[in-house]
């Protein structure tokens, strides 16, 4: 075990003598799928970074909007659209205070993290990215975080720089500082990276960048789960993240944006609510945030994400990272303590993630033993294709914890892997 992963073992044998220790019992009760067997065995689920598993009290939440609710929102004088319309900006409101916006108007609803940083780069990026300009991103990306940048980069005959990482996974920061300078137009990187579990020093780097005005994007989509965000301290200009990977639905995600900046970008999609007046000569523009809100937006998945992060807030932001670092400690080494296995990601700062190799073995074989066991991770590139390169690896197992996973889930998960190599003796 590393020395950081020794001392954040003892932080965590300190915690358990000062706090009551957290119930994760209790909490795996609020989670029903957790209970329905999977190939004749208990689930074991171990994919939360793809997407994590829904409280009942989400479930409720959907459930009551259909059943009660349902209406479109800002556009109906009647009783039931003046209460999907409350719910909807009350979901907004939980989460400004989420990610403490200085204003709700900072809080624009999307489909999730992908469409969030399409959006900063179709509006923010087309407006101030220009011919030679370049935009900075690191080798752990998400392709979410790449592709959109490259697109616009070949739009507007720009270059997308690459900041590097150590064999760790962890950021070269001062390569990463070397690459910024005058034609920076902005900066995009990840709070935590989905393939390694790194968690990046956002803070650190967004001063960086902001020493030449360059602003930031951070892609929050592994971050919201498991970290406290507050973009005011970080300073972030946009910060995205989806509400699926943080107990909430699919086909919701956020875009936070500074208020100026936002004002300032053209916008995104055309259509309903997001206008002010509409003439076949001139169009004039809504108001923050609903300028980025075109068409009937997804209301019961706003409710929904409300849901969940009202959730999260009563069990406590700070108490799960609390849990959530001492059970991944444990399975760093429990994974990295087996024979023929690899550990990919060995960052002293990490959240959520363990990824391995094993000798000889194929990433999908050892995902498809495991599902027979009745645990579920993920097999393959983890959209980071440049992470495997990196690595020099064509795949890897990840295994990526939540709230509710346990250290005899990270057992389990040991003894499947001895399984397999068994099988493959
Ligand atoms: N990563 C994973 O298994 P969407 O699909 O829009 O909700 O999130 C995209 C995304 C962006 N950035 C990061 C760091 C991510 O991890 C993801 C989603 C999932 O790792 C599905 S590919």
């Amino acid at each position: 075990m590393s020395s950081v992963a020794k001392q954040q073992t003892s932080q965590s044998s300190c915690q358990e003598e000062h706090t009551p220790r957290f119930d994760v019992e209790r909490i795996r009760r609020d989670f029903p799928i957790l209970h329905h067997p999977v190939r004749g065995k208990r689930l074991v689920y171990l994919d939360n970074a793809a997407t994590s598993q829904k409280p009942q009290v989400v479930i409720d939440a959907i459930r009551t909007y259909y059943e009660r609710d349902n209406a479109n929102i800002h556009r109906g004088v009647h009783f039931l659209s003046e209460r999907a319309t409350e719910e909807y900006e009350r979901a907004r409101s939980t989460i400004q205070h989420f990610v403490n916006a200085a204003d709700s108007k900072e809080v624009i609803f999307t489909r999730g993290t992908t469409e969030s940083i399409n959006l900063v780069a179709q509006t923010y990026g087309r407006k101030h990215v220009g011919a030679g300009d370049e935009v900075l991103v690191t080798a752990m990306e998400h392709h979410s975080n790449i592709v959109p940048w490259q697109l616009l980069c070949e739009e507007k005959n720009a270059k997308l720089r690459v900041a590097p990482i150590d064999d760790r996974g962890e950021l070269l920061v001062g390569e990463f500082e070397k690459l910024l300078g005058p034609s920076t137009k902005l900066v995009a990187l990840p709070h935590v990276s989905n393939a390694l579990g790194t968690v990046n020093p956002v803070a650190e780097l967004i001063e960086m960048a902001h020493g030449w005005n360059a602003p930031v994007l951070v892609d929050g989509a592994q971050a919201a789960p498991h970290i406290q965000i507050d973009v005011q301290a970080l300073d972030c200009d946009f910060y995205a993240f989806s509400g699926h990977k943080v107990y909430g639905p699919t086909g919701i995600g956020i875009l936070y944006g500074k208020a100026a900046v936002l004002d300032a970008m053209p916008p995104y999609q055309g259509g309903g609510d997001m206008i002010s007046s509409v003439t076949f000569e001139k169009t004039t523009y809504n108001k923050l945030p609903y300028k980025f809100e075109a068409g009937t937006p997804n209301v019961c998945g706003a409710i929904g994400l409300g849901a969940a992060l009202d959730y999260v807030n009563r069990l406590g932001v700070a108490k799960i990272a609390a849990y959530e670092e001492e059970v991944l400690t444990y399975a760093m080494g429990a994974v990295s303590a087996l024979p023929d296995v690899t550990v990919i990601g060995t960052a002293p700062h990490k959240a959520g993630v363990v990824s391995f190799v094993m000798d000889g073995i194929h990433p999908h074989d050892i995902g498809t033993i495991l599902d027979q066991e009745g645990i579920a991770v993920r097999t393959g590139h983890h959209c980071a294709q440049p992470v495997m390169q990196r690595f020099n690896v064509p795949a890897t197992v990840r295994a990526s914890f939540a709230v509710y996973n346990t250290r005899e889930e990270v057992d389990a998960l040991a003894a499947g892997i001895r399984k397999v190599r068994e099988v493959f003796a």
